[in-house]
Parts: C-alpha cells; sequence; structure tokens
C-alpha cells in the first residue's frame, strides 16, 4: 500500500483487512456495486498507478510537474521562504523535489499511513536536500495529525499534490480539507492540485488507455479481492469502462459484468446480470468556480491559482 491508500487499514490474525473485507462486502450488497477507490493500492495497484502517470494519455502528472517547475519564482514570492512544508500522502519522487528546490522550506514532514513507503520515500528527499529537516509522520491524515515538536513554532505549507482530492465525493473532501486545517493550524496555506473540467473525450481517454494499463489497474482491484477475501470473481468476465458523469462533473470508473455471473467473497454468494457494474472511482473534475467553491467549504481562502500551458490542470494556493 502506499500513499493514495487514505484509510486506516486494520488486520485480523489472520492477515485479512477486515476494513477492506467490511467495504467490499458493504459495497458489493448496495443496489449500485461500488467498492471504495482507495482499495486500489495494494503493491500490484500502485505499481499499476506510477505506470498510469506515464501514459500518453494520462495529463494530470505532466500538466502539474510542468507548472511546479516553471512557476518555482512565484511560487518563493507568494510563498516565502522558511516554512514547514507538510505534504499529505508520501513525497513523489519528482513533484515534492521541485517544491522544495522553488521555496527553500525550513523542513520537510511527509505524513502517510503506509509506513515503509514513507521512510523510503523521506530517505530519498533527505539525500537530495541535504541540511533539511525531514521528520516523516505515519499517520491517517483524514484525521488530525499531531505535528513534531521540531515544527511547531514554523509556520507550515500544506502540499496536496495529484488532485487526489478529486477522488472524494464533496463530503469527504471538505471534511479532510477542514481537518488539515486543524492539523496544520492558524496562518497555515495549502498548496492543492485539482483537475480541470474539459472535452470528456480527453478525459475518457486519460481514464481508458490505449495500452490498457488503466484497465488492469482497475481489474487488479477484482484480482485483489479474490486473492485476499477468498474471492471467485470471474475476472474475464468483467470488463473496463472509464465514462464521463456530467451532472457530478467526474470521470467513473466502473467493472462491467460481460455476462451473468455469480461469485463468492468472504463466505458471501453475490451476482450481476449481464450489462450491471462495480462502481469502483470517481474522478471529480473542476472549474475555477467550483475549486474555488470547494476550498472555501473546507475552510480556505484562494489566493492563486495557476495552470499549464494547455489549461488542463491547476495548482491552487489557499490561506487558512
Ligand atoms: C490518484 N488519482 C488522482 C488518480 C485520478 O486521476 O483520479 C487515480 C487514477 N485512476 C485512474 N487513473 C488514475
Amino acid at each position: 500500500p502506499t500513499s493514495k491508500g487514505l484509510s486506516l487499514v486494520e488486520t485480523d490474525e489472520n492477515g485479512i483487512a477486515t476494513a477492506f473485507r467490511g467495504d467490499v462486502l458493504q459495497g458489493l450488497s448496495e443496489p449500485q456495486k461500488a467498492v471504495p477507490a482507495r482499495w486500489f493500492y495494494d503493491d500490484a495497484g500502485s505499481e499499476l498507478f506510477e505506470d498510469i502517470t506515464r501514459l500518453p494519455e494520462y495529463y494530470p502528472t505532466r500538466a502539474e510537474t510542468e507548472i511546479l517547475s516553471t512557476r518555482g519564482d512565484e511560487f518563493r514570492a507568494l510563498i516565502g521562504e522558511g516554512r514547514a512544508v507538510v505534504e499529505f500522502g508520501s513525497g513523489s519522487s519528482v513533484k515534492t523535489p521541485l517544491l522544495l528546490e522553488a521555496i527553500a522550506p525550513a523542513a520537510y514532514v511527509p505524513l502517510d499511513i503506509a509506513g515503509d513507503f514513507l521512510r523510503a520515500s523521506a530517505d530519498a528527499l533527505a539525500a537530495k536536500f541535504p541540511g533539511l529537516p525531514v521528520h516523516p509522520v505515519e499517520a491517517d491524515f483524514m484525521r488530525k495529525v499531531e505535528l513534531p515538536d521540531a515544527v511547531a513554532n514554523l509556520p507550515k505549507l500544506g502540499f496536496f499534490p495529484g488532485s487526489t482530492i478529486g477522488n472524494m465525493v464533496a463530503r469527504t473532501a471538505t471534511d479532510l480539507l477542514r481537518t488539515m486545517r486543524a492539523t496544520l493550524g492558524e496562518g497555515s496555506r495549502l498548496l492543492i492540485g485539482m483537475d480541470l473540467i474539459k472535452d470528456p473525450a480527453v478525459l475518457e481517454a486519460a481514464y481508458d488507455d490505449a495500452q490498457g494499463v488503466t484497465a488492469r489497474f482497475n481489474l487488479n482491484l477484482a484480482e485483489r479481492i479474490n486473492r485476499e477475501l477468498d474471492g471467485t470473481i470471474p475476472v474475464e468476465a468483467l470488463r473496463h469502462v472509464a465514462r464521463w458523469n456530467d451532472d457530478f462533473a467526474r470521470i467513473e470508473m466502473h467493472l462491467q459484468a460481460t455476462r451473468a455471473i455469480a461469485f463468492e467473497v468472504a463466505g458471501h454468494r453475490f451476482s450481476m446480470a449481464a450489462g450491471e457494474t462495480i462502481h469502483t472511482e470517481n474522478s471529480h473534475k473542476f472549474s475555477r468556480r467550483s475549486a474555488n467553491l470547494l476550498l472555501l467549504a473546507g475552510g480556505w481562502t484562494p489566493r492563486a491559482r495557476w495552470t499549464d500551458g494547455e489549461g488542463l490542470f491547476s495548482l491552487i494556493l489557499a490561506d487558512a
């Protein structure tokens, strides 16, 4: 599990993730079957996600990296030096160094639920920035986190790149934004990536690439259920679907049954009619206004906004 695993996973004595089992059994029992997207990120899913970020159709990583690598002077002027950067999720190998180079922070605090991943990326960052105090904290950032004493008196900059906020429905997203504000405290700022609404054809291609990597990422969730929860899902009878939901301005990913199927998960029986789907992910896209509204609802005042040259993706700086 890696930095996209957004919730605490408890395991029972059999090593089975009880939270995973609970979410899957409940989600498969709903009229619209659904499994929360955080369960994509086992080791195989995390590797597939890394592959996705390098796909020609998947523009968000490239666009956000372009902003971070070309607007450093503006970040430094607006954010100022000497803050403690608190990253929600372990630092990505590319984006975090770009920000740290630009704003010369006083400390770096990556927060992540996955301890091994956190320590590995913290070590890599510390090696790259000798002299920068790095204080990794193993924690579920969906809840308020106590930051290390060493950064208690420093002004904070929260960093939440990647548009991971878009994987949450508005209620969860506003809860997280408010929790971040509580974690970071008065006078803090937040630099957050939010993907933009665009031509649905571009969006659907980004989530249904020609090489089929996103399809494998989605199908890996069914394979993970089979591996970890004694599942018998006939994965060959599921197909990856990515569709634009215009009412909610989001790409939805589903696993669709190509024929009527029946299977077991953790001793419970389920069936799907031909054409029925399991909803596996939402990826919300934002306009300038809807992004600002979400931030305001979450307790943050937007102050500055950058987009890449093609206007595909935005990074927003907001004040607590
Ligand atoms: C992690 N998250 C921001 C990705 C996204 O674009 O919503 C996850 C993803 N799902 C399919 N492709 C990428």
